[in-house]
């Protein structure tokens, strides 16, 4: 499994757009959840990693990615990843 990380704040309706994307694909418990609001250090790291400061953002393995419909897309290819491989998988596809 991939390390999730998603930073966000519970009013913004783009983060919504994820959430509903981790709620539908049962990924919901697999994400570790920053409120930039409730954690301002981590709206720091996020402005000092991206140049941004707009959530959601979704760490991917310590990797970036803004856009809530990115990241809803990505979530979707990644559970579908997860279902036709297997959990402990995904990493050996391709090879
Ligand atoms: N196009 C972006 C929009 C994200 C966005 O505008 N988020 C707002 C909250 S709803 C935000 O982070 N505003 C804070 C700021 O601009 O610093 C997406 O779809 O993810």
């Amino acid at each position: 499994m991939k390390k999730l990380e998603l930073y966000y704040f519970p009013q913004c309706p783009y983060c919504q757009i994820v959430m509903s994307a981790l709620r539908v694909t049962g990924l919901e418990n697999s994400v570790e959840y920053y409120d930039i609001h409730d954690e301002p250090q981590r709206k720091e790291k996020l402005i000092k990693d991206t140049g941004r400061s707009t959530v959601p953002c979704m760490y991917i393995d310590g990797k970036p990615m803004h856009e809530s419909k990115d990241i809803a897309a990505w979530i979707h290819d990644y559970a579908k990843s997860i279902q036709d491989t297997g959990p402990n998988k995904e990493e050996s596809r391709g090879n």
